[in-house]
This record gives structure tokens, sequence and C-alpha cells, in this order.
């Protein structure tokens, strides 16, 4: 698929030379350095986050065997090929602990089995299946479709590649970072090696796998000469994106022990059992049974894993807080065999969750650069509010406003599973700017954003720029006029207001979606600093 990609930009740089000359034809100075800039070759934001280049995201991704995870993982093995996996680790969390396989009882005040009346624990271990493999499903999965999906696009791990980065971490007990385990000593090893960072840690489970690896490496190096160092150093490599303290190993380790480590709350409503609540009117239907079963649950060994409303399946058997596989059966009828209903029944073969997602979208090669800052914001979401479509500002919206167009494309991956033929799926078009992405402009300078779009399908594209007023620091909006557009280009013109302020940034995004089926949409942020 090389070709494609090479031919692609090919394309691209034949737009950007017509442009240009179109451009200069008509008395406009072009900031451009002679060629689009992709994600691959810009100049990043400088601070703890991936910094680009030709290199991925390096990525240690935990998981528990709750449904949601195994959803998640679902997804992040379809997007496999952005990513640098370092490993795919079995973790533990409050809700989810395999015991140490010796009887030993372990109980946290406040967990799920003391909640809803139940007196259940201490236990030997809490919702975790002897010979838990959930994980290797996942890949065993993939080593199915991966003939497939390397027709799609590049870079896609191997299976062995990925089964080799399958290790478990501290699962035995809740929130104990007593030991080492194979997936601690894998985050330690990562986070000393002499690759540049950063290691994105990126848990939807609890964080005892990370603290263990940090408390691992404190207690070697506290009292050497080297741990001035090594703090600085790891402090610096590490990136923690974690749906919420699932363990509370943030609160009781990390944070106090290592309160440089950039953290990253992933927590959003949009992708997990929430999801109801938190989809925006016209995206209801992506939760629905209709499109989840014709975009996922019927599309090959994946649509088939994929844990869905009355599916007939159960991650631990017997799991009394597991009856989402059940169809037809009322909230009573379920209590009344025992299970502890916290959340209603859908309609068979809907949307259950996928809670975790959150935590790896915003490390995506979709333009948005959501990974350059917490504030920046993109399809996990974003580390702030965004004013909603009623004027309410919502943490939410921020991670719900992408929804709709993510579904989109996860359903045109799973398509990629199933067919070796490349004309048969659809695929994302490029969005571009010429010049650079990051530049710094005065109040009163007016600044051309020249967009280039293609698409690898030779689908036409319509695009459109906007302003990320919520990501911006600038307080107000800026007109954003129109210069020129067709399917090829979009160029637009913007005048520094002069009331922004120093330091203040404005950010620009241009939006392409292709006619194609799914519709599939790509984006090119740009941010402009207004200068001291
Ligand atoms: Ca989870
Ligand atoms: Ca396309
Ligand atoms: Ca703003």
């Amino acid at each position: 698929m090389r070709i494609i990609r090479d031919s692609s930009r090919r394309v691209l740089r034949r737009h950007a030379l017509r442009l240009m000359a179109a451009a200069s034809l008509a008395g406009i100075m072009v900031a451009t350095n002679g060629a689009p800039a992709s994600a691959g070759d810009s100049d990043r934001h400088a601070g703890g986050g991936w910094t680009g280049g030709k290199d991925k995201p390096r990525v240690i991704l935990m998981h528990d065997p709750e449904l949601d995870d195994q959803n998640t993982l679902v997804r992040y093995l379809l997007y496999s090929n952005e990513f640098d996996t370092e490993g795919l680790v079995y973790s533990s969390s409050g809700v989810h602990w395999a015991g140490d396989g010796k009887g030993t009882l372990w109980f946290v005040p406040g967990r799920e089995y003391t909640r809803f009346g139940l007196n259940l624990c201490p236990c030997t271990s809490w919702r975790w299946k002897p010979g838990e493999r959930f994980i290797d499903d996942a890949v065993d999965i993939y080593a199915q479709v991966y003939p497939n999906l390397r027709q799609h696009a590049a870079g896609y791990p191997s299976p062995k590649e990925l089964r080799s980065k399958i290790y478990t971490g501290n699962i035995e007990f809740d929130g104990d970072i007593s030991k080492d385990t194979p997936g601690s000593n894998l985050v330690r090893k990562s986070l000393l090696d002499d690759r540049p960072g950063p290691v994105y840690l990126l848990t939807g489970a609890g964080q005892s796998t990370i603290a263990r690896a940090l408390k691992s490496i404190k207690d070697e190096y506290q009292d050497t000469p080297k741990w001035p160092a090594i703090y600085e150093k790891v402090s610096q490599k590490a990136l923690i994106q974690s749906f919420g303290d699932q363990d509370g190993t943030y609160a009781s380790y990390i944070g106090q022990n290592w309160p440089d480590i950039e953290f990253r709350q992933m927590a959003t409503s949009i992708w997990g059992y929430g999801a109801r609540n938190a989809v925006l009117p016209p995206d209801a239907k992506y939760l629905s049974a209709e499109w989840t079963k014709a975009n996922v649950s019927d599309v090959g060994p994946f649509g088939s894993f994929y844990r869905v409303w009355g599916d007939g399946k159960q991650m631990v058997p017997g799991d009394i807080f597991d009856h989402f596989g059940f169809s037809g059966l009322t909230t009573e009828q379920l209590r009344a065999m025992g299970y502890v209903v916290w959340t209603p029944p859908r309609e068979k073969g809907s949307w259950i969750s996928e809670g975790d997602t959150s935590i790896f979208m915003n490390l995506l090669d979709n333009g948005l650069r959501g990974y350059v800052d917490a504030s920046y914001g993109g399809w996990g979401g974003r580390g702030g509010s965004d004013i909603d479509p009623n004027g309410v500002s919502s943490s939410t919206y921020a991670a719900s406003r992408w929804f709709g167009l993510v579904q989109q494309d996860f359903a045109a991956r799973m398509r990629w599973t199933v067919t070796s033929r490349y004309a048969k799926a659809n695929h994302a078009p490029t969005a571009k700017v010429a010049g650079q992405l990051d530049r710094t402009v005065s109040r009163g300078q007016t600044v051309l954003l020249a967009g280039l779009t293609s698409d690898p399908d030779r689908d036409k594209v319509t695009s459109t720029w906007w302003q990320y007023t919520d990501a911006d620091t600038y307080p107000g909006a800026v007109a954003i006029n129109q210069i020129s557009r067709d399917q090829h280009q979009n160029t637009v013109k913007i005048r520094v207001p002069d009331d922004a302020a120093p330091g203040q940034t404005i950010h620009l995004i241009l939006q392409a979606t292709d006619d194609g089926s799914p519709a599939l949409t790509s984006y090119q942020r740009v941010v402009l600093t207004v200068r001291n």
C-alpha cells in the first residue's frame, strides 16, 4: 500500500504547486515551504507529548476484562497501524482482579461488592475468569483479518509481533503494587531505555501496573547519585492517559511520588455505558441495533467478538454484574435471577459501551493533533469544556461533538477487515495545509490558509475551515473569509484581531469529508500564536 500512499502524496504536491501558482497570480503571498506540511514533517509543540516525525506514538495499552475494554481493544487493533505498540497488558482495577490462586483474601472499602446492599468480600478474586485471555483472543482475531487490513493501509503490525507484546501486569489484587510483574517490568524498561520519549501509558483499567513500575524504579535509584537524573528522565518520558483512577493508585502512589509525570484524564461519557445520555440527537442512530448490526456485529470475526446488548455472552460466567448478554428480560426479571441491574436493559444488538476508547483516540494521525496538549482536543475529547449547541459549557460535548464522524471511520475500518480489495471499502481523504502548522502572527496581520484535499479513492471531497474557539485561548471569534474552494483546495484568509493579546492562540481547522460510503473525514489544525 506504499504505492497508494506515495501516489497520493504526489497528487498533493501537484495540488500544492497548482495552488501556489494560482495564489501568486492573484498577487497573494503564500507562506509556504514549497510542499504541503504533513503530520509527518511538521514542527510540533515542544512538550512532553509526541512530536510526530516518522515515529508513531509509542504506547502501552492496559485493560481489565470488562466488556467495554474488549470493545475498545477491537477499535484499537483496527487503528494499530498508527501506533508503535509496545505492550498489550492484562491489568486489574477496582472492579476486576484475578487473585493469587492461593486463596488470599482481599477487600477494599467502598467497592461494588459492598454496594447495592451487597456484602460479598473479602474475596479471593473479583470478576475475573480463570485463564482469562480476552487480549489474546482479540489478537487471534486480528491475525485472521490482518491479510485484509494490510491491503487498506500501511503499517499494520504482524500478528506475530502483536502476540509478542502481550503481558500480564499487576492483576492479582485491586491496587496492589507490592510485586514486579511482566507488565510492570515492561513499563519500567520502556521508561528507562535509551529511546526518546514519550511512552504513552494508556489505561482503561487501574494504574497499579504503572505505579509498580514507578515504585520499582524509585526503590532502585532513590538512594543513589543517579536519582535526580532518573527522576527527571522518567517524569519527562512517561505520559499517562487514563480513564479515571480505577484502583486509586494514582492518588495513593503516582501523584504523590511522581508529581511531574503528565497525567491526562481521559474519562468521557460518550464512549461509555452512559453514551445514550451524552450522544447528540443526530448521532443517536450510531448506538442503535440497526446501525450496529449492519456496520459492526455482522462484519466479520471482530464483529462477532464486539459486545452488544443481548449477544448471549458474559465475560465471567455467573457474574451478577454482567447481565448485558440477556435479551427479552425486564429489570425485575433480571433482579429475580440475582443480577445487579445498574443500567436498564436496552434493545438487543445495540451499543453497550466502549468506555476506554478515549485513551488512545487523540493520538490518531487524523490531523487534529489532539496529542500536542490536553487542551487541544480531538476524537478522544478534550481536557476542558466546549460550548454545546445549546450554549452550555460541557466536557461531555468536547467528546460527543466528534462521535458521529468517528463511528463512520470505525465502520469503514470494520469493512477493511472483510475485503482484500481496496476498491471495495472507503479510505479517509487527506487534508493538508501549505506551510507551517504552527505560526507566530502579529495583530492586524492577514493570514492566508491554503488547504489541500485529496482522496485515495478519488472520491469527491468537500471541505470547510472553522475556528475551534473552545480550544484556543483568544476569547473571541475571527472572521474566516473564503478566497477559493473546490474539491481539491480550500483557501481562506483571516485577519488577526487587534484585541488579541500576546501569547493568545487561534486554532483553525480544515475539515474534509469524502462522498464515499461511509463518508470519512480528515482534518488539519493550524495554530496561530500572537506575537509579543
Ligand atoms: Ca475499562
Ligand atoms: Ca475515500
Ligand atoms: Ca477561544
